[in-house]
């Protein structure tokens, strides 16, 4: 397996760069220099519109140059990290770009991290920057980063979002402000381009779902990122007529750039900011004459429900459905269509690289009952068995991918490297798929130890750690059990020690008193007086899937049957 370079990265080797370079995939261009082209191609066209503040191309792009050298100012500069924790606001459109344009790469938290995973985030990327509202839903998030400064070594700038910004804080609306008259806007294109990070270099930290204790990065370079985002526009057949709502958030590769934001922008499309409550959902799409949006399974049913009790909504702008994240019921989909008015997408995508999309004008049957294809003709894929051999073509195998845009490794991380990636550099995406004979593949389940809650991932084993650090845990072991909503939920099997009696609230205090994210936190726990282990003496989890799924089905059926 190629040895991570000197930045911690894992390159691919040099003979595939060639050939992705030859092909035109990597386009040697930085992603800031691609926006900008795309800015100047039209610049009076809106680009952002968050809420009632709407952004031209020409507006935004000298925004984030203001904001980059006002990045220089503070200190920072090429490959210094900046970990982004922004709700869908300008300002995290203004400071992602601004990052690109400067090469401060940015990683990208989501925003129901909480201390002990944002603190992870900060010390894995040695940050020297991050970025937070001051308050939402709640959660001071400014308190929480000035804790976290404090323990680091290496940050030193809280950037705050909001009204209530702290002394010691940046401001991040001054910071993201236009650039001042007489001074500032003069030549400051040119001062910033002189900073253009290498196309080979990282542009963005992205965060693997993961099945170890927690999140690790992974590392995204211009050129990579920037033909995700650019061939997914392309596949989604956007355009300067696309109007593209954020309803996820945007730290997440879907929304980011599957074509999502960036996607958009580069093809002088508009993007629209908001969140995915159906209500709110709906109402932007009629007033801003949204034509495309992605979401997770868990809110296009909502959506769908929503709908039905409420067929008012004007939704006739929209023409593209995305959904991917985790499994949709073919049932579900079969609804999209009818009850939407716009075509679905299936997307089966990872931060890791590799994009499936079933196409615009495929058949129904191949969009409603498939999670689509890869993007490029050059992703490698193999379906294996238990074994790593091969499978005959329509038996289900785990997935193994490589590809221009799937790096070949974690950053700094060897050793989970080793287990992820094959010595040829394989990844084993740990998702068993099924693929047909049209080429579409079809996710008939997962092999790794991930739950898919609502479209965040879990890794089970963090919550097992958690689980020991209670006390009276003898055995823990966390797995999926199906929900109607969420899809799947997170249920804990507990052995507990002799004489104690452990519940649910004592995990869950626990997970509390770690700053731990509340969409972690089991739903449910199960006491069990053993838990039963396979051939080679691991916890069986299939048994346990399949226990909680007959008890759930017990108490589903009426009495007496
Ligand atoms: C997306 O990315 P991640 O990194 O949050 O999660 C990746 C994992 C996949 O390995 C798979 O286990 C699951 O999420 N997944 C799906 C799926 N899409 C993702 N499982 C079944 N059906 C699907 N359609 O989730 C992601 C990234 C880019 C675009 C879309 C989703």
């Amino acid at each position: 397996m190629p040895r991570p370079s000197s930045n911690g990265a894992v390159p691919w080797p040099a003979e595939y760069a060639q050939r992705y370079t030859e092909k035109g995939y990597w386009e040697g261009i930085a992603l800031g220099d691609r926006l900008h082209t795309a800015a100047d191609a039209s610049p009076d066209a809106i680009a952002i519109v968050d809420g009632d503040r709407r952004l031209t191309f020409r507006q935004l792009a000298e925004r984030a140059d203001a904001t980059a050298l006002r990045l220089a100012a503070l200190g920072l500069g090429p490959d210094d990290r900046l970990v982004v924790q922004l709700p869908n606001t300008a300002e995290f459109v203004i400071l992602t770009y601004a990052c690109l344009r400067l090469g401060v790469i940015p990683v990208m938290a989501l925003p129901g991290h909480r201390r002990h995973e944002i603190g992870h985030l900060v010390e894995q990327g040695e940050a020297v920057a991050l970025a937070v509202p001051d308050f939402l839903k709640d959660h001071d998030h400014q308190a929480m980063a000035f804790e976290i400064a404090e323990r680091s070594s290496a940050l030193r700038h809280v950037l705050v979002l909001g009204d209530k910004v702290g002394d010691g804080a940046v401001d991040l609306r001054e910071l993201c402000a236009a650039p001042e008259d007489g001074g500032e806007g003069e030549g400051l294109r040119e001062a910033v381009d002189a900073y253009r990070p290498d196309s080979r270099s990282i542009a963005v930290f992205l965060l693997s779902g993961g099945t170890t204790g927690l999140p690790k990065l992974i590392a995204r370079t211009h050129d990579d990122y920037l033909y995700n985002a650019r061939r997914s526009a392309e596949v989604c057949e956007l355009g300067p007529d696309t109007v593209y709502f954020a309803a996820l958030p945007l730290g997440h590769n879907f929304p980011l750039a599957c074509p999502g934001l960036l996607g958009t922008l580069l093809d002088g499309g508009r993007v629209v900011l908001g969140s995915p409550s159906p209500e709110k959902a709906f109402t932007l799409i009629e007033t801003e004459r949204v034509t495309a949006t992605a979401v997770v399974p868990a809110i296009a049913q909502r959506w769908l429900d929503h709908r039905v009790e409420h067929p008012g909504a004007d939704l006739s702008s929209l023409r593209l459905l995305q959904v991917g994240g985790s499994r949709l019921a073919d049932h579900v989909a079969r609804r999209v269509r009818p009850e939407l008015g716009c075509t679905l997408q299936q997307v089966f995508g990872m931060a890791e690289g590799l994009l499936n999309y079933t196409r615009l004008d495929d058949p129904e049957d191949v969009i409603c009952t498939t999670q689509g294809r890869p993007m490029c003709e050059d992703d490698e894929l193999i379906v294996v068995d238990e074994l790593g051999n091969p499978v005959p073509e329509g038996t289900p195998g785990v997935l193994l991918t490589r590809g221009p845009y799937t790096p070949r490794g974690y950053y700094r991380a060897e050793e989970q490297n080793a287990r992820a990636f094959t010595e040829d550099g394989w990844y084993r995406t740990g998702d068993i798929v099924r693929l047909r004979p049209d080429g579409n593949l079809v996710v008939e389940g997962r092999d790794k130890d991930m739950i898919i809650r609502g479209g965040e991932n879990i890794s089970a084993e963090e919550i097992e750690n958690f689980a020991y650090q209670t006390p009276g845990v003898a055995r823990a072991a966390a797995v999926a059990m199906p929900d109607p909503d969420l899809g799947e939920r997170v249920c804990l099997y507990v052995v507990p020690e002799p004489g104690h009696t452990v519940t649910l609230d004592d995990v869950r205090h626990v997970m509390e008193r770690s700053g731990i994210a509340r969409f972690k936190f089991p739903d449910r726990l199960v006491t069990v007086p053993e838990l039963a282990a396979t051939k080679v003496g691991k916890i069986d989890k299939k048994a346990l899937r399949a226990d909680i799924a007959r008890r759930l089905d017990a108490e589903e059926a009426p009495e007496g049957h």
